[in-house]
């Protein structure tokens, strides 16, 4: 049996990773390929228990270096639990943010030296890098408009962020997708949803042998 992929989203708030993610699991599913849906940080129940901690507004600081270490000990057990098993048995896996989302977010805007990050990523990842990233990019407002308009409850500790932080979030995830142009493609996701879904297929049947034709 050939292994799985792992495809992954990123992008700031509000960019439509959870809208494009659910369409794409649709997709290959219409293309005859089993894909979970997922995300980080979570994923799992213990995964989801982490992403509890690191969002909330409590009274305790919660340092760069403590969000890095979250961050990176959710992605373990998420690896551990769900997505190596289902890759493992040749399911593709669709990710709502990985690693990426790190480098920019604690990277990028919280300043966490990169150098680590890296040694993070690979103790915890080994040698498993997403197949196909794709990252949603827009203008910040634009997002945070979107995310704004829909938000319910109090805002977390992401959502409370100014707009300048989302900038450098930005800047950090364009900055990896010039490091990586094969991984990362980038879409502009400040088209129309169907705008955005015709771009997603085009890098999609690339991948997908069975889709072949339709981009
Ligand atoms: N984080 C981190 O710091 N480090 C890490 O390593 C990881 C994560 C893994 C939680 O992420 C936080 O964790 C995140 C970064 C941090 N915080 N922030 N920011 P999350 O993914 O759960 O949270 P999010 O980015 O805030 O998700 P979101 O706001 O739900 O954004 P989205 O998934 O990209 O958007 P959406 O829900 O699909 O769409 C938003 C709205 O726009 C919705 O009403 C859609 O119907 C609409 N939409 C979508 N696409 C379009 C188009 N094309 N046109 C018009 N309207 C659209």
């Amino acid at each position: 049996m050939t292994s799985g992929l792992l495809i992954t989203l990123e992008g700031i708030e509000g960019a439509g990773k959870s809208t494009v993610a659910r369409w794409v699991v649709e997709w290959l599913g219409k293309h005859s390929i089993r894909a979970h849906l997922t995300r980080e940080p979570g994923g799992t129940e213990l995964a989801e228990r982490v992403r509890r901690i690191v969002l909330e507004r409590g009274s305790e600081t919660v340092s760069a270096t403590a969000e890095t270490l979250l961050m990176f000990a959710a992605r373990a057990i998420h690896l551990d639990n769900l997505i190596r098993p289902a890759l493992a048995r040749g399911e593709w896996v669709v990710c709502d943010r990985f690693t990426d989302a790190t480098r920019a977010y604690q990277g990028a805007a919280r300043g966490v030296d990169r150098t680590w990050i890296e040694a993070l990523a690979r103790r915890v990842q080994g040698d498993l890098e997403p197949a196909c990233t794709l990252l949603l990019d827009l203008p910040v407002p634009v997002g945070l408009a979107r995310a704004r308009s829909r938000q319910s409850g109090p805002a977390d500790r992401f959502e409370a962020e100014t707009q300048a932080f989302f900038e450098q979030v930005r800047a950090g995830y364009l900055e990896q997708a010039r490091r990586e142009p094969r991984r990362i493609h980038i879409i502009d996701a400040a088209a129309a949803l169907e705008d955005v879904q015709r771009q997603v297929t085009a890098v999609l049947a690339r991948m997908a042998p069975a889709a072949e034709g339709e981009a």
